[in-house]
């Protein structure tokens, strides 16, 4: 059993704190948002991710986790904060090294730090391993650090961080097999051990090739409607070839990785990135296009009104951080558009609180409804309950996640994102 400071207590900091608290270490989580630890105190969760809350009370219960809002006397410390883009797209670092710092009293002889975050590689071997020789002993040598980046994925966070295989990099050799004897406690799949630095590049890597993945699809996308095929069929087809797995293309790229971690390759090499930074600018491009179908399609009509299927980044999560949907949303406010929501996965908007509704409420009095999140939930609605409530029976599905024939089957048009007019 080991003592265990988790310091970030957010998507990927949380579900592994209870997870080592869960095979019997001490763990102290670390936040310096005081509602998160208010909430965790008082038992609830603020990520809404399967199994999670259930696993943090177990633990609170049985003494396996305590959180507070500042680091102490650990024989591990795992680094879980967020690292930004700045506005110049390079990592923003900040909450690292503060992290990194506010651990630095209680370092001792024999101690590992592991950094989970991404980051620019380097970073664990030029950045956080000097502030944690602040404490005047040396890294790798009088105390271990390693990095052990996340591959989760929201919503089957904790089944993955068990069952996926992991890289794991130290700044020794020694560092990295002490972090890798200490996530075999619960990971069952393969760990590999390399040097720090060659493991932040994998997670880097890993994250930039589902965006450049991404940014191909969306490109055959705009193919598509000039060329009048229907891409995602040309996708499902293609990806009959045993070594070809192209994604899908959507109204833009989300989430707090997919979009901002190719920025930390780009930072590394502003000129050897020319590839990346076209992935980038296609997928940027996307609301925009998807602006373009929505003008297209309500052009001419007095006052109109959208119903926007689904805020968050993606489907089946509740996360709206740099969603493409809420860049869409403000243009549209802007265009003039009466807009209203409806998206099962989000109960909190800010500002747009008062837009989101019911699916009833939200299609009443609309002359188009934009679907820019695949929610299972959209798959199968129930279309003769709301077929008499839109001025004009209209869909724009930018993630070809509706059941098109049932809409069709109320008399909808649906103008599919990447599916030209095959027969003009
Ligand atoms: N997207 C498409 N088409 C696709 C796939 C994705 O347009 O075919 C878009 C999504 O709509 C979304 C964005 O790309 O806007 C990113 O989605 P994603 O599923 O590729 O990845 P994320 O953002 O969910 O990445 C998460 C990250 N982990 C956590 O947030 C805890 C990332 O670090 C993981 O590597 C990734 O899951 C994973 O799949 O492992």
């Amino acid at each position: 059993m080991k003592t265990i400071c988790v310091l970030g207590l957010g998507y990927v900091g949380l579900p592994t704190a209870v997870m080592f608290a869960s095979i019997g270490h001490r763990v102290t989580g670390v936040d310096t948002n005081h509602s998160i630890l208010k909430a965790l105190n008082n038992g609830r969760v603020h990520i809404s991710e399967p199994g999670v809350e259930a696993m943090v009370l177990t633990a609170m219960r049985a003494g396996n986790l305590v959180v507070r809002n500042a680091p102490c006397a650990c024989d591990v410390f795992i680094l879980a904060v967020p690292t930004p883009v700045t506005e110049e797209r390079r990592a923003d670092l900040g909450d690292m090294c503060a992290a990194a710092a506010s651990v630095v009293p209680y370092l001792k002889r024999g101690d590992l730090v592991v950094l989970e975050s991404t980051v620019p590689p380097e970073t664990t071997r030029s950045i956080l391993a000097p502030i944690l020789e602040r404490s005047g002993m040396k890294a790798g040598a009088d105390f271990y650090v390693a990095y052990a980046p996340e591959r989760v994925l929201p919503g089957s966070i904790l089944a993955e961080l068990v069952g996926n295989d992991r890289v794991i990099g130290g700044v020794t050799e020694q560092s990295g097999l002490l972090a890798k004897e200490l996530y075999e406690g619960f990971v069952k799949g393969r760990i590999s051990v390399v040097d720090a630095t060659t493991a932040e590049m994998v997670k880097v890597a890993e994250n930039t090739f589902r965006n450049v993945n991404v940014a191909l699809a969306n490109e055959l996308a705009l193919l598509g409607e000039k060329i009048g095929v229907d891409v995602w069929e040309v996708i499902r087809l293609a990806n009959k070839h045993p070594r070809v797995d192209i994604l899908n293309p959507g109204p833009g790229v989300g989430g707090h990785c997919i979009p901002l971690d190719p920025w930390f390759l780009v930072e590394k090499a502003p000129e050897g990135t020319p590839l990346i930074q076209t992935a980038q600018a296609v997928n940027q491009l996307m609301p925009f296009h998807v602006l373009e179908l929505l003008r297209r399609e309500t052009a001419g009509v007095e006052d109109p009104e959208v119903t926007i299927f689904g805020v968050t980044y993606k489907g089946n999560v509740d996360d709206v951080r740099e969603s493409p949907a809420l860049a869409i949303l403000r243009q549209v406010l802007k265009d003039g558009f009466g807009v209203r929501l409806f998206d099962p996965h989000v109960a909190n908007l800010a500002e747009f609180q008062a837009m989101l509704t019911d699916f009833e409420s939200a299609v009443c009095g609309s002359h188009c409804i934009l679907v820019l999140a695949d929610h299972k939930e959209f798959a199968n609605l129930d279309v003769s309950r709301v077929a008499g409530l839109v001025k004009k029976k209209l869909v724009i599905d930018t993630r070809n996640c509706l059941d098109h024939a049932a809409w069709r089957s109320c008399g909808f048009r649906i103008v599919l994102l990447g599916k030209g007019d095959q027969w003009r």
